[in-house]
């Protein structure tokens, strides 16, 4: 296994994690860019949207209602946040396993870099 975020998901590799269940995996980034700023993962292997397909995309959409929770549960779900999948090379994605940026504690730039 050499996806990173794999092996972070079976406990090999340690993290900080804030959020489990059948099919999602979520801890905090190791370089924070904001105050709040957590990792949701499918736990089935998926590169990216690209490779999406029924079942990832439905896993990802599982995500979503986690990271809708984790914004409340961080307290910033009223001040406002961010979500982002960076995609491809273009898009700065660093870790070929899909995974949602959840962003927030300040005010957030736009546009972003
Ligand atoms: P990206 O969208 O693929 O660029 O995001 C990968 C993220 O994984 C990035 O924000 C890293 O800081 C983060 N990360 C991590 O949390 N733990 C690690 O061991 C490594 C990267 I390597």
């Amino acid at each position: 296994m050499d996806c990173l975020f794999c092996r972070i998901i079976s406990g090999e590799i340690p993290s900080s994690k804030v959020y489990e269940d059948e099919y999602l995996y979520a801890f905090r980034d190791i370089a924070p860019q904001a105050p709040v700023h957590i990792l949701v993962v499918p736990k089935l292997h998926v590169s990216g949207i690209n490779e999406l397909d029924e079942e990832s995309a439905s896993i990802a959409s599982k995500a979503l209602v986690a990271i809708r929770d984790l914004a409340k549960r961080e307290g910033i779900a009223e001040s406002g946040y961010r979500v982002v999948i960076n995609t491809g090379r273009d898009g700065q994605q660093s870790v070929d396993h899909l995974h949602f940026h959840l962003l927030g504690g300040r005010t957030l730039a736009w546009p972003p870099g």
